[in-house]
């Protein structure tokens, strides 16, 4: 990138604008003005794209592809004039034209190309990647519909689908010279070539052409930018009208199809598969055209594939792309005619598997029927695999005939996605250290002990740059006059606060900072819910995917709770609380659903309830995603992280708020525990069960939500009031909330989340919460200790940690 130019930069808006809309600047929408400053901007670093990837290839570097089904990269416009830190430049300029940045920004659609956690993991692995000026492809899906916008309509969340590339996407680059083929279906057959070597040929098959699109991800000030690749389908041009042979134009019309269904629209599910066929042919497409790509990448630049693992690593982004391990040997053997054992090692060499779940529900397996008559050649080599493993496992535990059941990649008519990927990955990694313990001593036990070498933890990470810099400009410029700016690329600096703790001062500028941004919060409340706020109140905020073990069932029974006491004692003291939520529940998840609108219903009683004047105010904040949560992290006083513990596998949003001065509320569950180690407990609200004591039950039983509800008349207040037509006419609503408490559903236990179990021990910490909150200075201290101390979830860490124990990268020098 050269200097900025302000004139140019000007010249470059016009030019665009003239260009693509015919129009001055003066008469531009907004709309307009923003994509005559994406594209600007995306030209201010086309060069060092261009010359990043040169110097990748003078220098030979290995690379890491990523490979993921989710990437929720969010706005661009933002990261990448953060990233080339040309902020105050490009706001100046765009002052002079009579324009807001943040108003521009707000023009961008956010790319929302995944769930949640995981799919906003990928993306700030991504930014750390860059910034650290290691080689990385993001592979994935270029998904014309992303997560579904929510609306809250009548209380209820209405899905809306997410047309995020109807104004197109100036940020990408279509790269139809990397189009691929990818095979479905048919059949295979087996041949004998001329040398006497049987050769296995896909016949009668339907295809997809898939074609890349790029997308820029840039390092923070160094010139660095990779590549976010992700794959769209096209019909392969076989469409002959002429044509009247009527089986060439079935299936003409059946690939065609094919090609329109692949990337329409992600599975809008977190934790939770949902086993269509769509969605493994969504999985296969963009493996098989990313992994083919990669290949020959390689070999454009070497000569022997055996030694691809020296310079290609594929990371698997949980289960969901472990076709990779297949189609890699399929490659292998089918194309470069390598032998079984050789092509075993090369893939069992370059592949890595990331477990991001333990929960029963996110396991993937596809009936084996199903996956053979999509993938027949790919369900070979599984079997292959298969056969292979178990005569591992009978010749390692000779005497052991249920290792066999629990270990097998095939097994009950279903291929078990995570057996694969262990067996055809030479590390194992699980996401926070507690999450990777019971993978070790409860879930993958066995594979532990048969493949100890291949276990690790890579505890997750944040990038400071967009949940921090971008997100929380106020405290990012005062942090930075306070330590300088080091901590914008090593978070470890922000220990440098900690002697500011001790000065009033900048105790006071600190929590100055937090009541700007509850007000900056209260105003985007106020524009989309019409409530006011008050901004003295304390900020509790619970923002995550809707699912019953992130426990916001908890959190508003809590809720419902202190309402009854106020209106019970009006003149007791209590501190006026906000309570806010954000969440989106997946479509067909009906109890999920129904939390939200019962959020809602209390919300619309306790918000309207002037006797106990306002001191409890309910927030559903619609739509809950990348480009709100910076503000939403920004305003939190209290961080609500209140999964059953051993469900959350680690959480993000708990780092994002730790970076921001709010202190958590939580179990120890996931990368809690690290937030505690790093905090300190003292700054920490704990409550609840352990994880080794819900394991205990879940294996044992001997928990009785009835009788506790039953013994606690506050709490069978709360649970009765959700079929009392205390918040709803219809006492049928809640039912099933009810049910799920007390009575279970087939087989099912009652409270399965232990959310009355850990009632009691939640209303004890929320105690604590108010009673910390009235002293200002404890609570200022405790504030600034949790950003001081938050370095370690720097998702930098994070990838210094994948870099050293599993990819083994260098880093480029530009
Ligand atoms: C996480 C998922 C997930 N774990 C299946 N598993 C999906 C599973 O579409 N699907 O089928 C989608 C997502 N997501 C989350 O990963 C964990 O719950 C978080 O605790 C963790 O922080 C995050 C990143 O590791």
């Amino acid at each position: 990138m050269q200097e900025f130019d302000k004139k140019e930069f000007i010249k470059n808006v016009e030019e665009y604008i003239g260009v693509f809309f015919r129009r001055p600047i003066e008469d531009a929408t907004k709309q307009q003005v923003y994509q005559g400053v994406a594209y600007t901007v995306k030209n201010m670093i086309i060069d060092d794209w261009l010359e990043t990837h040169k110097a990748y290839e003078e220098q030979d570097l290995k690379t890491v592809y990523y490979l993921s089904m989710e990437f929720l990269v969010g706005r661009a416009l933002g990261n990448m004039i953060t990233n080339l830190k040309a902020d105050s430049s490009i706001r100046e300029v765009l002052e002079e034209l009579g324009y807001d940045l943040e108003n521009i920004e707000d023009e961008e659609p956010d790319a929302a190309l995944g769930n949640g956690g995981l799919g906003r993991l990928a993306a700030c692995f991504l930014d750390s990647l860059s910034t650290l000026g290691y080689p990385a492809y993001g592979c994935g899906i270029r998904y014309k519909y992303g997560m579904f916008e929510q609306r809250i309509e009548n209380g209820y969340q209405v899905e809306v689908p997410d047309n995020w590339l109807k104004n197109g996407n100036p940020f990408e680059i279509k790269r139809s010279e990397y189009a691929t083929t990818i095979k479905f279906g048919g059949y295979v057959r087996m041949i004998r070539d001329e040398f006497g070597n049987d050769r296995f040929i896909q016949e009668d098959y339907q295809s997809v052409r898939a074609i890349p699109y790029d997308m820029p991800i840039l390092g923070y000030g160094n010139h660095v930018v990779n590549t976010l690749r992700i794959w769209d389908a096209e019909a392969i041009d076989t469409f002959n009208l002429d044509s009247f042979d009527k089986g060439e134009y079935q299936k003409a019309v059946e690939q065609q199809n094919l090609a329109r269904t692949i990337c329409e629209v992600l599975y809008p599910n977190d934790n939770h598969i949902a086993g269509k066929e769509l969605r493994l042919k969504q999985q296969y497409f963009f493996v098989s055209a990313s992994i083919q790509r990669a290949v020959a990448k390689y070999m454009e630049a070497h000569e022997d594939i055996h030694k691809l693992y020296e310079k290609v690593v594929f990371q698997l982004n949980d289960t969901h792309p472990t076709v990779t391990v297949p189609e890699l040997m399929r490659i292998l053997l089918d194309d470069y005619y390598l032998g079984w054992e050789e092509a075993w090692e090369i893939t069992s060499k370059t592949c890595a598997y990331t477990n991001h779940t333990i929960m029963s529900e996110a396991l993937e397996k596809w009936p084996i029927d199903l996956f053979k008559k999509l993938l027949p050649r790919i369900y070979q080599i599984v079997e292959e695999i298969n056969r292979r493993f178990i005569m591992q496992i009978l010749s390692e535990y000779p005497s052991e005939a249920k290792k066999i059941e629990k270990m097998a990649i095939l097994y009950d008519g279903q291929v078990r996605m995570a057996n694969l990927a262990i067996v055809g990955s030479f590390s194992v990694n699980g996401v926070a250290k507690l999450h990777t313990e019971i993978l070790m001593k409860q879930e993958l036990k066995d594979f532990y002990e048969m493949f100890p070498w291949k276990f690790n933890n890579k505890t997750n990470g944040i990038t400071q740059r967009r949940f921090l810099l971008h997100g929380n400009p106020l405290l990012a410029s005062w942090i930075t006059g306070k330590i300088g700016d080091g901590w914008i690329t090593d978070l470890s600096q922000m220990e440098k606060l900690l002697p500011y703790i001790e000065d009033e001062q900048s105790r006071k500028e600190f929590m100055e900072i937090k009541y700007k941004n509850k007000v900056r919060l209260a105003a985007y409340i106020k524009e989309k819910n019409g409530i006011i706020v008050n901004p003295d109140s304390i900020f509790d905020v619970q923002v995550k995917r809707l699912h019953e073990y992130k426990r916001q069932l908890l959190n508003i029974l809590h809720v419902m709770y202190l309402y009854n006491q106020l209106k019970s004692n009006p003149e007791m003291e209590f501190y006026p609380r906000t309570f806010i939520f954000g969440a989106k529940a997946s479509a067909g998840y009906e109890r999920a659903k129904a939390i939200i609108k019962l959020i809602n219903s209390v919300a619309e009683v306790v918000n309207n309830d002037e006797t106990i004047q306002d001191k409890i105010k309910i927030i559903f904040i619609e739509n809950y995603r990348v480009s709100n949560a910076e503000i939403i992290f920004a305003a939190a006083d209290v961080s609500e992280q209140i999964s059953t513990a051993s469900k959350e596998a680690s959480g993000t949003g708990n780092m994002k708020f730790m970076l921001n001065g709010a202190l958590t509320l939580g179990t120890l569950d996931g990368a809690n525990v690290e937030i505690v180690e790093e905090a300190g407990a003292e700054n920490v609200f704990l409550f609840g069960l352990h994880s080794d004591e819900v394991i205990e039950y879940e294996q044992h039983g001997g928990y009785s939500p009835r009788e506790l509800y039953n013994s606690d008349k506050d709490m069978k207040r709360v649970v009765d009031q959700l079929v009392d037509g205390t918040y709803s006419t219809d006492k049928s609503l809640f039912a099933t909330l009810y049910d799920s408490l007390l009575a279970g559903r087939g087989g099912e236990p009652a409270d399965r989340y232990f959310i009355l179990k850990d009632f009691k021990s939640y209303l004890e910490a929320q105690k604590e919460v108010e009673k910390a909150y009235l002293k200002k200075e404890s609570w200022a201290r405790a504030a600034m200790r949790n950003t001081a101390k938050c370095g370690k979830f720097s998702s930098d860490r994070t990838i210094e940690e994948y870099v050293r124990d599993i990819w083994h990268l260098n880093k480029v020098h530009l």
